[in-house]
């Protein structure tokens, strides 16, 4: 392990909830609940106002709302999210090219590797002026752990919540574990964690103290070892640079075994162009092209190629993976097929027209996954968290709480709720006082929907309101 806290973990606090925050300025300092507002809604994430009430993610809407009745309740906007951490993830990457993202919130930066820090100093440095930095740019607060591994990083991060920071000096680490439960280790779900406790174990302390013996007999061996290793505060896991594990794949299961060479060659092709299609519709471009074989008798080969650059040519993956193909032996027949392409990079588009077929075939992708195309190779199912958003009653289609509209008279403002024929709209703005609130009929001709405006202003200097480099 390495002897410099120089692995940054970086959580962006309330995510969901701060950006409505930071976009309705009369909701600042207020419980907010998001999520889904249908009968069957969970709650995305809320602000920590209304955590106070006990409101947490994953907790049913309902329950919610017994417990913060005055709460503002609203549904997610996943294209804003997405915008704020495209910012937030390309700051990241300022400092190093080793980032991990774990979510649309959640990262973890190598220092080191991008030779930001080298010991504890130039460490606290980088963070503090990341958290500035991201303060200046996207108008929102995150928490930042340094540690010299990822797994006592994202803990510091944690005990930094909301807007800190918090260092984990080398060597204080199994101290800094032994008092805290087991649950705090990765890995450690509410079955580990009653078995542990079952077992007379319910700190990091006593993982370290039952001895590895022990461990590998309550757990087996691979959880065993893994879980002592980790109380030890041994954590060797790199920062794995972003989608570098991931792949984007599409593989058939025939009913009858196929046995002509052509047909199988042509199968191959086809996959390759579906896999492309789906590449493309998550604006990824990959370099390595996968095919997966699995023969009559259930023999299963992978092959794969890496190109010198990442690729989303359609031409290029079905060369390549006929290429692979002309070495597996298929006599004998095959039972399934499968093309895939990892080694992601984010693929940069500057044709917007492009951009928004790209984003139409994504949509027709996740709505084809959802109708039950069968998913391959660990797919990655595009745009995930779409699927939290779920549909609204008929009257908020139109005027969903929470969303932008536009009203030719008094301008910009969002849908504070809508009912029994009328809509309210609260008119503010990022950088307003808090708003008037005022109630239109849902068809009143002078109100539309509204795309989201920027948190922060665009600066007119460029950097202006960065933090200065040495
Ligand atoms: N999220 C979600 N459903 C969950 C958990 C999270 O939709 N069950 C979304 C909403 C969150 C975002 O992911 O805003 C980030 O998740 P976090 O766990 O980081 O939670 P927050 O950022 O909201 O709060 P914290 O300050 O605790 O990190
Ligand atoms: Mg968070």
């Amino acid at each position: 392990m390495r002897t410099a806290p120089t692995i940054l973990h970086l959580d962006m606090d309330a995510f969901f909830a701060s950006a409505e925050q930071a976009s309705k300025p009369s909701l600042r300092g207020k419980a907010v609940v998001v999520g889904g507002l249908g009968p069957r809604g969970v709650v995305s994430t809320c602000s920590y106002e209304a955590r106070v009430f006990g409101v947490h993610s994953a907790m049913p809407m309902a329950q919610a709302r017994r417990l913060a009745p005055n709460a503002a309740y609203l549904v997610p906007r996943f294209g804003l999210y997405r915008q704020i951490s495209e910012q937030v993830m390309g700051l990241l990457r300022e400092l190093s090219p080793l980032v991990e993202p774990l979510s649309l919130d959640e990262a973890f930066v190598d220092l080191e590797a991008g030779g930001t820090a080298w010991d504890e100093a130039s460490a606290l440095l980088a963070g503090k002026r990341l958290r500035d930095d991201i303060r200046a740019v996207t108008g929102l607060t995150g928490s930042v752990g340094l540690a010299a591994c990822k797994m006592l990083a994202k803990i510091a991060s944690e005990q930094a919540k909301p807007d800190g920071l918090v260092l984990i000096e080398p060597g204080t680490e199994r101290a800094l574990l032994a008092p805290m439960p087991v649950r705090i280790l990765p890995g450690v779900g509410p079955a580990t964690g009653d078995h542990l406790r079952r077992g007379g174990i319910n700190t990091v302390g006593e993982i370290a103290e039952a001895g590895e013996d022990e461990l590998v007999r309550l757990l087996g061996k691979a959880h065993g070892l893994a879980l002592y290793a980790m109380a030890l505060a041994h954590d060797e896991r790199p920062v794995v640079a972003e989608r570098d594990t991931k792949s984007v794949s599409v593989e058939d299961t025939y009913d009858v075994d196929i046995h002509d060479r052509v047909r199988v060659r042509m199968e191959v092709q086809r996959l390759a162009d579906r896999c492309v299609q789906r590449l493309r519709g998550a604006q990824l471009s990959g370099r390595t092209i996968v095919l997966k074989v699995r023969r009559y008798d259930f023999s299963t080969l992978t092959r794969s190629e890496t190109l010198r650059g990442p690729t989303d040519d359609p031409a290029v993956v079905r060369e390549a993976a006929a290429r692979l193909l002309e070495a597996v032996d298929t006599t004998g027949g095959v039972r399934l097929l499968g093309v895939g392409v990892t080694g992601l990079a984010d693929y940069t588009q500057e044709d917007l027209f492009a951009q928004a077929q790209a984003q139409a075939q994504a949509e027709a992708e996740a709505q084809a996954a959802a109708d039950g195309e069968p998913e391959g190779l660990g797919a990655e199912p595009v745009a995930a968290e779409e699927a939290v958003e779920e549909p609204e009653p008929v009257v908020e289609r139109q005027w969903r709480a929470g969303h932008d509209v536009r009203h030719v008279e008094f301008g910009h403002g969002w849908v504070q709720g809508s009912g029994l024929g009328r809509v309210t709209v609260r008119f503010e703005t990022p950088d307003s006082a808090p708003g008037r609130v005022k109630t239109f009929r849902v068809d009143d001709p002078g109100l539309e929907g509204a795309e989201p405006l920027p948190l922060v202003a665009p600066p007119v200097g460029e950097g202006l309101r960065r933090s200065p480099r040495p």
